[in-house]
């Protein structure tokens, strides 16, 4: 009678133990994607950290450059860091009025994770022109996939509420493509030793920072503005880089032109 009391017991406790334990598993952090360079582009991210140490990324973007690849990255730093999405007015160094990358980066970080449509994930991967998540005709792009741990660098999941989604690509002079009529070559690509990549491939056309990310420091419409900008780093010139080299393989895909009102940047 006793035993068999205590043994019901037991099992009532296991169970309400259990519960809360299953069901609190899965973390998943927002980011806003706001655009950059005037590209028009808009989205969401969610980033939902798995219970099996694995990542799950979904984003709905609308206003890239239609059925063009897009570089598409998880930026910022295992080791935390200040960094943040950038702004024309406060990164534009030369004042031409365009965003290269090498003017982002000191502000968005590093390439920590590329969001690669199959295959590795690493700054490595993101070469691949071939797995990189490429725009609808209508200038939309989803992108749902589910890394296993394996995959997920070191870090990720720990600072995943203080890293920046950004996405490549734009079109300035809007003729449906990455040209070297528009901004010339990307000198960021001919740095890596690429010669021939147009510059509008390489330069950012959205950011997202994580919202309510760094400890109650929410983002303000999507765009952290509040951290120093880092200028005197090299060594994540040359990681995001690479991601980039392959992209010159992607030009010359035609498109459907003519998607919204453009100012022509030179
Ligand atoms: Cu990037």
């Amino acid at each position: 009678m006793t035993k068999l009391r205590n043994s019901l017991l037991l099992a009532a406790s296991a169970a309400l133990l259990c519960l809360p334990m299953s069901a609190s598993a899965d973390t998943t952090v927002k980011a806003k994607l706001v655009e950059q360079n005037d590209s028009g582009v808009s989205g969401t991210v969610n980033l939902t950290a798995l219970n099996n140490g694995g990542l799950k990324v979904v984003i709905h973007s609308q206003g890239l450059v239609p059925d063009q690849p897009h570089a598409q990255h998880i930026h910022g730093s295992a080791h935390g860091g200040h960094f943040g999405c950038p702004t024309l007015k406060k990164n534009d160094s030369d004042g031409d009025g365009v965003l290269t990358n090498e003017e982002a980066t000191g502000e968005y970080g590093t390439v920590f994770f590329a969001l690669t449509t199959k295959g590795g994930a690493t700054a490595k991967d993101g070469l691949d022109v071939a797995r990189m998540p490429v725009a609808d005709a209508k200038g939309r792009l989803t992108y749902e996939r589910t890394f296993s741990a394996d995959e997920v660098p070191e870090g990720l999941i720990e600072h995943l509420a203080s890293v920046h989604i950004v996405q490549h690509g734009i079109d300035v002079n809007d003729n449906g493509k990455y040209d070297m009529d528009a901004l010339g070559e990307s000198t960021f690509a001919k740095n890596q030793g690429k010669p021939g990549v147009p510059e509008e491939a390489t330069d950012p056309a959205s950011c997202g920072v994580v919202m309510g990310a760094g400890a109650g420091k929410p983002a303000r419409n999507g765009v952290e503005t509040g951290g120093e900008p880092v200028s005197d780093i090299k060594t994540p010139l040359a990681v995001a880089g690479g991601a980039f080299l392959l992209l010159s393989a992607a030009v010359g895909v035609s498109a459907v032109a003519g998607r919204r009102g453009q100012r022509a940047a030179r």
